[in-house]
């Protein structure tokens, strides 16, 4: 058995020496675009004049939104999401008459060399006059400045979900308490920025896209140009991380596709650091409200108000944030009565898009962040008042007041266990002593319930060769997590034979026949699932071969490691695959969608900081006790843990993309603080001995976002431990500690 073990990642010789193909490596003669961006958070554009620019040499094009065509404009998948629900405008590939906020692309330049492009960008005279801007989501709910004035209106979207009988609930309370929680904006920053190529010759068009949805994103530019999907192939090649990021299409994409049929030649773009974080952007939002509380620490009803930063325009992937955020504030907690606001707004800030746990972070800070405060306000500790009001194991499948069924988990027994584990007591004990010999150290815990594993289905195909290798071609589209290795696990353990001869597949829209993609930790439910299912029926079709050949019924063959045996006779794995080709026998391959649903992983993490004389916040050590069902590879499962939990201490203590009225003020690394190796923690991480599984064949729920989704609220708790201060926002930075 492969799964459940430990087994190295299968196709990283590449990544390590340094011979991985990312878009921008892909060799093939094409012209470079670039992008005129605007300066301006809000301006009319009065003219553009790129005649100084053409005249560069090398200098192809520079094209306006007047030049470029398309079929449909960009933004919102309008196939999954209730479009009625939304105001919003399409945009189109460049902006036309407005900027709306700064980066936007106002012209693309198209040349010979990447340098002349960049050179000839700054030659493109653009005569904006200015226009007041609204850069605050408190100031856009007023409407004094409109971003779209065809809307009449900033609020996209405005929606209350409310369950129960709140006010009925707070009559019943012992105490009221005033919550407001702000999730600051953040930028994915993948190391690999976005890039594209596209090419588009006799009818067809072909993509190289740095994406994690090369299906969507075919659908998308069929809708976009017209073109038949069967006459567009998207390409994904080797992707340098996304962070759901690269699921989003950007005008930019648009815009050199559209520059590539115009000119009859291929076209290609990469995005400079400073265009990556402009273009991705993600979470913002504040929640404003009360809580109805017992002296026990029962949590009773939560009302309140939910604000969520659009920016200028709605993207694909906006919409999830204002719609999920409240369904998951309850988290594991039993509270019925709730009632949540959530608007959505647009301001002249950079799209949001969405960023590991994409509303699952927000809503876990939130909940953890009103948990600590009953903690805190009733003077109770943050164990006891998780436990007070956790959905218990007899209750499980448990529904949420919104209508989530959360399929399986016994959340107290993990908190007590993992609390143990991780010897939160101890750790909490030695911090105090440790402060009162004057060293800044806290520690603090947090509890996190995610909905991952989304549906509604996913692809998976089975091949088997002449000679019975295995290829498995897979609608998952990793992109730096590794789950290729755990979808050859289970495929190798399906069918009883060594991983060697398993080779996995993805990415590409001509040898996929369809696919959902890599995003809201899915791929290890999904995508493993269907190639598991696959692979049942491939040995189906291998035990009918098997059987013509013994001469047996189908039924009397057994199979065993490479084996098939019936009256004392055996053939091996390798014969049959030979024989069935040789001798007419339907092909050994199937092909798999396979239907699915959400499925819920939770696990507690705690986290220990020290506070220096400069308010320098470090985490010292990082722990987690998870249970994500079924692990295929622990050891794939724990990268996922450290890499999430780095991006925690990311978002707790560093990262925010600042904007004032003019625009954004981090384009730059020297503005915008990632974490790197120095700022990582020390991390321990485990998974439970025995897990809840998913509904999903492969058994396992989603691990991809877990750190990311709790770990900021377990720094943050820790950051009050080691200082006496309360937090309501992220990051925590030395000003505020010092
Ligand atoms: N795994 C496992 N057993 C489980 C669950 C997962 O062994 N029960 C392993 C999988 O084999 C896989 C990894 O853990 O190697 C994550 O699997 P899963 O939770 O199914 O998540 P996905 O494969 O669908 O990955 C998506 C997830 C998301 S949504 C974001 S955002 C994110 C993340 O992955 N982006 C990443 N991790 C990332 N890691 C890298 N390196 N780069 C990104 O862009
Ligand atoms: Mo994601």
């Amino acid at each position: 058995m492969y799964t459940g073990k430990v087994i190295k990642r299968l196709y990283d010789d590449k990544f390590v020496n340094g011979k991985s193909t990312y878009v921008d490596d892909i060799q093939i003669s094409a012209y470079y675009a670039g992008f005129v961006r605007s300066p301006y958070a809000h301006a009319y554009i009065k003219s553009i004049d790129a005649s100084d620019s053409l005249r560069v040499p090398g200098i192809v094009a520079v094209f306006t939104a007047k030049d470029l065509q398309v079929k449909d404009g960009v933004g919102i998948w309008t196939t999954y999401e209730d479009p009625k629900q939304w105001k919003f405008i399409k945009r189109k590939p460049l902006a036309e008459g407005k900027v709306k906020y700064t980066g936007e692309p106002v012209a693309i330049v198209i040349g010979t060399d990447k340098y002349s492009v960049r050179d000839a960008i700054d030659k493109v005279s653009v005569d904006y006059e200015r226009l007041p801007a609204v850069t605050k989501m408190e100031e856009a709910v007023e409407d004094k400045v409109l971003v779209h004035d065809e809307l009449k209106t900033n609020v996209g979207f405005d929606q209350t979900y409310s369950a129960g009988n709140v006010e009925n609930a707070f009559k019943n309370a012992d105490k009221v308490i005033p919550v407001e929680v702000t999730n600051n904006r953040l930028i994915p920053s993948p190391m690999e920025p976005r890039g594209i190529i596209a090419r588009y010759e006799g009818g067809t068009l072909t993509v190289w896209y740095s994406t994690q949805v090369p299906h969507t994103a075919r659908a998308e530019f069929s809708k976009v140009f017209g073109i038949p999907s069967s006459k567009i192939r998207v390409i994904m090649p080797d992707v340098g991380g996304a962070f759901g990021s690269k699921v989003n299409i950007l005008p930019e994409d648009i815009s050199v596709i559209a520059s590539a049929i115009k000119l009859g030649r291929p076209v290609r773009w990469t995005a400079t650091r400073s265009e990556e974080m402009l273009a991705s952007e993600a979470r913002h939002n504040t929640f404003r409200g009360e809580i109805a509380v017992k002296n026990d620490g029962k949590l009773l009803a939560i009302k309140g108000e939910l604000l969520v930063d659009l920016g200028a325009y709605l993207t694909y992937t906006a919409p999830l944030q204002p719609a999920i955020i409240p369904l998951m504030i309850p988290g594991p907690y039993k509270v019925r009565d709730i009632s949540i606001r959530s608007r959505a707004v647009y301001t002249n800030t950079p799209p949001i898009t969405m960023y590991r746990g994409a509303s699952r972070p927000e809503a876990t800070f939130i909940i953890e962040r009103i948990m600590s405060t009953i903690a805190d306000e009733l003077k109770l500790d943050d164990v006891t008042v998780r436990e007070v009001n956790m959905v218990r194991a007899d209750e499980m499948p448990y529904t949420n007041p919104f209508g989530l069924r959360y399929d399986s988990g016994d959340y107290i027994s993990l908190l007590r266990e993992g609390l143990k584990a991780l010897k939160y007591q101890q750790l909490k004990g030695w911090a105090e002593e440790e402060r009162k010999k004057g060293r800044k150290v806290g520690v603090g815990m947090a509890f996190y319930l995610e909905i991952s594993g989304f549906g509604p289905w996913e692809f998976g195909e089975v091949r088997v060769s002449e000679t019975g290798d295995i290829l498995v071609i897979t609608g998952g589209t990793p992109h730096g997590q590794g789950t290729e290795t755990a979808i050859a696990q289970v495929v190798a353990d399906t069918l009883q034979v060594d991983i060697n001869r398993v080779r996995v597949v993805w990415g590409d829209t001509e040898t996929v026949a369809s696919s959902m993609g890599t995003y809201g930790s899915r791929t290890a439910s999904a995508a493993a699932s269907a190639a598991m299912v696959a692979a049942k029926e491939v040995l189906e079709k291998m035990k009918r071969a098997a059987a013509k050949m013994l001469k047996v019924d189908v039924e009397e063959v057994s199979y065993s490691s490479g084996e098939f045996s019936a009256q004392g006779r055996k053939v091996t794995w390798d014969e049959v695959a030979s024989f069935s080709y040789s001798s007419n026998e339907p092909g050994i391959y199937a092909q798999v969608t396979l239907p699915g649903d959400v499925t819920f992983p939770y696990g507690v993490h705690v986290a220990l900081v020290e506070v220096d004389d400069y308010g320098i916040i470090r985490v010292k050590d990082y722990k987690a006790y998870d249970d994500i069902g079924t692990v295929i590879n622990p050891a794939l499962a724990e990268g996922q843990i450290h890499g999430g939990a780095t991006q925690a201490v990311g978002q707790a203590l560093l990262e925010e993309a600042i904007i004032n009225d003019d625009g954004q003020l981090t384009v730059t690394y020297a503005d915008y603080f990632i974490p790197t190796a120095v700022e990582a923690p020390k991390f321990e991480s485990y998974f439970v001995d025995r897990p809840h599984s998913s509904a999903y064949p492969t058994g396992a729920k989603g691990v991809g976002e877990a750190a990311l989704i709790v770990g900021p609220a377990a720094i943050v708790r820790a950051v009050e431990d080691a200082t006496g201060r309360r937090f309501n926002k992220t990051p925590i930075r030395p000003e505020d500690v010092i």
